[in-house]
Formats: structure tokens, sequence, C-alpha cells
């Protein structure tokens, strides 16, 4: 399809529109983003494609840093964050739930079926058991383990690209040109108890706006939150950035905040967009970090992003 797109200045900014696409961060994304493209490549809307897409991570095990398995806080609770947003600005969040092994759903009902957007703790907790969600115990006996020896030394100390899986956020543009996004999250790995990062804050971990595009976050919440990650990315390409551009310009100011900060020594961050023309981009703090995308074009596969220092 063509379609001559031009920014506020009017210049000419793109001349084709790719759909559908999804992208999603980590490696744990391809097969997030093969579940996601099952519904994309029917026509379907990409909030049923982000939803299911990233329960994948959800349900994985070895994912130890999402839903199931995902390693627990410094006290050994595991912690869940989750949101999910569609092309109305209707959204739903959860944080601090537990016991739940698909939080992105229940933030779905959230929007769906309440007055409210986000749901914490055990209020997120009873409205999931009453929508029919089942209780059950997400730490594995691998998380339990790792847990074990984190206590040794009990050192919050996070890890840089944590086994090259981390928050898993999807963004996804359908065929009817309608962009969503999902974010699903254990969070930072031995936490404290009650801390919740940027996965379940719309405009940190997760924003779009229909008529200009889509972003999401990876990395330490804090510095998302700090910055209103996500939702900057969105404004950036409303002011004609490329998505690359408006990813590489708030992974700078993050680093400028963050420049002569101790965090500084273990702080990664990492932003995925995707705008309404199709056109997608990444970057981060440090190396590292991928995403993974599908097009008809583009069979599933992974893009190392461009990151600012090694
Ligand atoms: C968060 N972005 O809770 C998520 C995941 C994370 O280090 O902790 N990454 O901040």
């Amino acid at each position: 399809m063509f379609l001559i797109v031009l920014n506020y200045q009017n210049k000419i900014i793109s001349l084709s529109i790719v759909k559908p696409v999804v992208i999603s961060t980590w490696n744990h994304g391809i097969a997030a983003n093969n579940e996601a493209w099952k519904i994309l490549a029917n026509g379907g809307h990409a909030l049923d494609a982000v939803e299911l897409g990233v329960k994948t991570a959800e349900a994985n095990p070895n994912v130890q840093t999402v839903g199931l398995g995902g390693f627990p806080d410094r006290e050994g609770y595991v912690t869940l964050d989750a949101c999910i947003m569609d092309q109305y600005n209707n959204c739903g969040s959860v944080a601090f739930l537990q016991n739940i092994k698909h939080p992105v759903s229940v933030a779905r009902k959230v929007m769906e079926k309440t007055p409210h957007v986000m749901l914490v703790g055990e209020g997120a907790l009873q409205f999931a058991l009453e929508e029919g969600f089942e209780k059950e115990d997400l730490l594995t006996e691998k998380s339990k383990k790792a847990y074990e020896a984190w206590l040794l030394k009990s050192e919050y100390k996070p890890v840089i690209n944590i086994e090259n899986h981390d928050t898993i956020s999807m963004l996804a543009l359908d065929e009817n040109r309608n962009l969503s996004g999902a974010c699903t999250t254990s969070g930072a790995s031995w936490k404290m108890h009650g801390r919740v990062g940027d996965s379940p804050i719309i405009g940190a971990g997760l924003f779009l706006d229909n008529e200009i595009g889509a972003a999401a976050a990876t990395g330490m919440g804090e510095a998302m939150m700090k910055t209103a990650g996500s939702a900057m990315v969105v404004e950036l390409m409303r002011h004609g950035k490329s998505p690359y551009e408006a990813c590489k310009e708030v992974v700078e100011r993050i680093y400028k905040i963050y420049k002569g900060h101790p965090d500084l020594e273990w702080l990664q961050v990492g932003f995925i967009a995707l705008n309404k023309q199709g056109e997608h981009g990444a970057y981060c703090l440090r190396s590292g970090f991928n995403y993974a995308i599908q097009t008809k074009k583009i069979k599933n596969k992974l893009i190392n992003a461009d990151f600012k220092i090694q």
C-alpha cells in the first residue's frame, strides 16, 4: 500500500505502509511473535495479538524474568507487573500481583470490565480470582535455588541483559492499521518487597497513540519512570522522528540523567518503537539488547539494537 505521509512541517516521512507488523523485546520475542502472527496474518486485531504473544513468555518457566518462574523479590515473593493498551487509548494494568500466571490477561480484564486503569496487590488478585483466574505457585525450583544463592550475599546489583531476557514488551500494527501494545514482567530480580517498575505504568513502560505510533521499554524501570520514556518516544515520533531516532533521543536523555551516578554501572534500558507506517526501530543504553520482528516480508528474526555505551 502506498501513501504519502507528511509530518507537522510538511516533510515527507514515509511513502509506503507495511502491515501487519509485530515487534517484541529480547530472544523470547521470537516465540511471542510466532503466536501474535497467527492472529495478525489472519486479519485479526492487534490487541488480541499482543496479549496472546506475551503470554508465551509468561507461561515459560525458563524465562526467569516474566510470569511463571520469574525471580522473586528479596523476601522470596514472585510479584508481577503488566499492562496492555489498544488503539482507542483504552488501557489496563496490574502491579504487585502474586500467584497469577497471566497478569497481562488480568490487565486486559481491568481495561474491559472495570472503570479503572490500574489495580495493584491484593485488590488485583481479588479481581483476578473473581474473573476466574486460578491461583498458582509461580516460584519454580530453579528460581528458588537462584534466590537461595542470592541470599548468601543479599546484594542488590541488577544484572545487565539478564540471560538475554527481561521484560517482554510487544507492539503490533494490524491489517486495519490499528496499533496495540503489551508489557509483562516479574520486575527487577531481588527488588524490595512492594517495588513496582515501569512495565505496568502507562507512559513509562508502554504508550501508543493510534495516529502516530507505539513504544515500549525494557530494562531498569526506574529510568523509564523518571523520563516518561515510552510516552516521550511517541511524542518525538509525532514531531517527525523515525522510531529509531525517537528511541535514541530518549536513551540519550536517560544517559544524561545518570551520567556520574553510581547506578550507571549496572543500568540498562532499551526501547522499541513502531509507527503508523509500520516502520520499526530500537535503541538501548548498553550493547546486548535485541528485538524480534515479523512482517509479511521479514520472517520472524532478531535484530541487535544500536547502543550508546559498550
Ligand atoms: C522493571 N522493566 O520492572 C522491568 C524489568 C526489570 O531490570 O526490572 N529489568 O523495571
